[in-house]
C-alpha cells in the first residue's frame, strides 16, 4: 500500500502540487505570513524514524521540486524539534523542506489521514 500510494502521490504532485498545497491550508485559518515569504511546496512522505534529541527525522519522501530532489529515503534536520511531536514512525505526512547552511531541513510537517 505504501509503495502504491507513493507512486500515486508522485503522479499527483507532478500535475497538482499547488492544488494539493491549497487544500491543506484550510485547517489553520490565515497563513498570510507564510505565503508572503514564498512558501515551499508541500511534499508527501512516510516517516521512518524520529530522533528528537538529535532534531532529526528520516523520511521516505516524494519529489521535492524546490530542492531538485527525486523520491528517496533520507535524514532531515528539523528547524523546530516541536515539529517531531506531531508525527511518529509510519505516519503519512506532508512536509516542506529547504537547504539551510548546507543541511536539508524540514520547515513544516503535518500528518495526513489515509
Ligand atoms: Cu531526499
Amino acid at each position: 500500500m505504501n509503495k502504491l500510494s507513493t507512486l500515486t502521490l508522485s503522479l499527483l504532485l507532478s500535475v497538482a502540487g499547488p492544488a494539493l498545497a491549497h487544500e491543506t491550508g484550510s485547517a489553520h485559518g490565515h497563513d498570510a505570513a507564510a505565503s508572503s515569504k514564498a512558501a515551499k511546496p508541500l511534499v508527501e512522505a512516510v516517516v521512518r524514524t524520529v530522533d528528537k534529541s538529535a532534531k532529526k527525522i528520516t523520511l521516505r519522501h516524494g519529489e521535492i521540486p524546490n530542492l531538485d530532489m527525486g523520491p528517496m529515503t533520507m535524514v532531515f534536520q528539523v528547524q523546530d524539534p516541536a515539529l517531531l511531536d506531531k508525527v511518529k514512525p509510519g505516519d503519512n505526512v506532508r512536509f516542506t523542506a529547504d537547504q539551510i547552511k548546507g543541511a536539508y531541513t524540514v520547515l513544516t510537517i503535518e500528518p495526513v489521514q489515509k
